[in-house]
């Protein structure tokens, strides 16, 4: 997809460190980290959001999930992360292409700001 930052780290026109990558999805280091641990999951495959998901795109999803606890794993966080989606402007999305945050290493508040 023309334009999205997120398809140009995928396909490596820009450069960035994947601490995980596989066929359908890569994760990396969040730019402004929120937490000690803050990576990126993302797909490979152009989605804007998860409003944007189809039925098709369930296993997915489900493999995102997946990813995220094996990298949490990696990363040494297993034991208490958090897992955020932000869909849309209000809900604080900047990046319309599909990821999640996996954030961790610090305790988190309750609700989420
Ligand atoms: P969201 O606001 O939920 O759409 O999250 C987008 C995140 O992407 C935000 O935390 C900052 C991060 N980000 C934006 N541009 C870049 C980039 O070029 N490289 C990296 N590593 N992260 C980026």
């Amino acid at each position: 997809m023309a334009d999205c930052i997120f398809c140009e780290i995928v396909s490596r026109r820009i450069s960035s460190q994947f601490v995980y990558e596989d066929e359908e999805s890569v994760a990396f280091q969040d730019i402004s980290p929120q937490a000690p641990t803050h990576l990126l999951i993302v797909p490979k495959k152009h989605i804007a959001g998860l409003s944007a998901c189809r039925d098709e795109d369930k296993p997915l999803l489900g493999h995102l999930q997946r990813v995220a606890a094996r990298v949490a794993e990696a990363a040494g966080v297993a034991s208490g992360y958090r897992l955020v989606l932000n869909n849309g402007r209000s809900a604080g999305q900047s990046v319309d292409h599909l990821h999640y945050h996996l954030l961790g290493g610090r305790s988190m508040q309750w609700p989420p700001g």
